[in-house]
């Protein structure tokens, strides 16, 4: 029988007994792989036998993380890459030929925007964003052209939500592959490999990775997709590998991601809750939230509503910055899924690679502000907001 989440998660695919009864499995540093002889490796390399050549390729460190995450999300194959850009440009370096169309959602990433847009775009390949939260929308822009269907859900960092079932079903009977980058909502939360997307991307940066030390990526899909973006977009286009030592700390961080993750939304919910009556707050955008315009779909696909917020202050984009500058416990930094609990304005920062007419016309506000909730007392983050909050409004009067 399958072993549930928790337990996958700290357990798959590793037998002290295999390794002299270390509980912890061991950490693989070895660039390349000897073989028993000039015919086994040859074998290998022509894809005839199974083993580790070179780690630019594959490792057994992150052979584990790969199995592990895989089992997490539902799906056959996963692979570890250098960081989140790492798995989203080696997965899209693999799917894509000039003449081909990208469907992504209005809202991305500010570094995905860019290489959709800077990058892609240079190679002949044709960027549409559509307001995939209607689906209606993607079946009226939807062609035989149209190679992946690409979205973040919750959006970064707009917190968009797209329904996973309906624009799989839709994009598929174009003969599209859907692509979901699952950072945000993480496996605890949100499966899309189980709700028909193809391929999944995670910044294991985040909340994967949990503590701020490390960057990486991971995609999973099929065996048959995983082996193409490895050999294809990993292997040779991009070399954007995960080193062993980082699979190791994600590893680790896996361990503990389901119940991190359900702290971090116990905490967002209330922080989230409270924002919304304090007279300083012109709007609070959390799925968690009656108010959310998407909270039926977030209480259907999220079993847990995440631990991103964005909201937008009374005085604007001015008042914002005030108020982040106020923050004494909260940290003004870009990122993520942290212990530590962290706040930046994307209009200047994660997301200034989009003009401010881009940004307008793909929904990101400038005065808006972007919290990560993170592990600490719930009680501390509100009495650092709240005098945050206060000071702001008493300035402005
Ligand atoms: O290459 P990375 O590991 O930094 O991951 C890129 C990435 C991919 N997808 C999403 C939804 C992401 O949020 C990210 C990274 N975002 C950070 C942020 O928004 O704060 C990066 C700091 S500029």
């Amino acid at each position: 029988m399958t072993k549930g989440f928790a337990t996958r998660a700290i357990h798959l695919g590793h037998d002290p007994r295999d390794h002299q009864g270390a509980l912890t499995p061991p950490l693989h540093l070895s660039s390349t792989f000897a073989f028993d002889s000039v015919e086994q490796g040859s074998a290998i390399f022509a894809g005839e036998a199974q083993g580790h050549v070179y780690s630019r390729i594959s490792n057994p460190t992150t052979d584990l993380l790969e199995r592990r995450v895989a089992a997490l999300e539902g799906a056959e194959a996963g692979l570890a890459l250098a960081s989140g850009m790492g798995a989203i440009t080696s997965v899209m370096w693999t799917l894509l030929q000039p003449g081909d169309e990208v469907i992504c959602d209005e809202t991305l990433y500010g570094c995905t925007f860019a290489f959709f847009q800077h990058g892609l775009a240079r190679f002949g390949i044709t960027i549409t964003h559509v307001d995939l939260t209607d689906p209606e929308a993607l079946a009226a822009a939807i062609s035989p052209r149209t190679r992946v269907v690409y979205f973040e859900t919750p959006a970064n960092p707009n917190m968009r939500l797209v329904d996973i079932a309906g624009i799989s079903a839709i994009a598929h009977k174009a003969g599209a592959t859907v692509v979901v980058d699952n950072t945000y909502a993480t496996p605890v939360l949100t499966r899309p490999i189980e709700l028909g997307a193809d391929v999944v991307v995670h910044s294991a940066t985040k909340y994967m990775g949990g503590h701020g030390d490390l960057v990486a990526g991971i995609a999973v899909g099929t065996a048959e997709m995983m082996a193409q973006v490895r050999l294809v977009g990993m292997k040779d286009m991009t070399g954007s590998v995960m080193a062993p030592f980082t699979a190791m700390l994600v590893l680790r961080g896996l361990k503990t991601l389901k119940l991190r993750m359900q702290a971090h939304c116990a905490n967002a919910l209330a922080v989230a809750e409270w924002l919304e009556t304090h007279p300083a707050v012109a709007r609070v955008d959390y799925p968690g939230l009656k108010s959310f315009p998407q909270h039926a779909l977030a209480a259907r696909q999220m079993p847990g509503f995440g631990a991103m917020i964005a909201f937008e202050l009374k005085g604007g984009l001015e008042a914002g910055r005030a108020m982040m500058n106020r923050l004494d416990l909260i940290r003004r930094a870009v990122s993520l899924g942290d212990a530590e609990s962290l706040i930046q304005h994307p209009a200047s920062m994660t997301h200034s690679t989009y003009t401010p007419e881009e940004r307008a016309r793909h929904g990101i506000a400038e005065g808006l502000v972007r919290l990560s909730v993170g592990l600490e007392e719930v009680e501390d983050l509100l009495a650092d907001l709240g005098q945050a909050l206060d000071n702001t409004l008493a300035a402005a009067a």
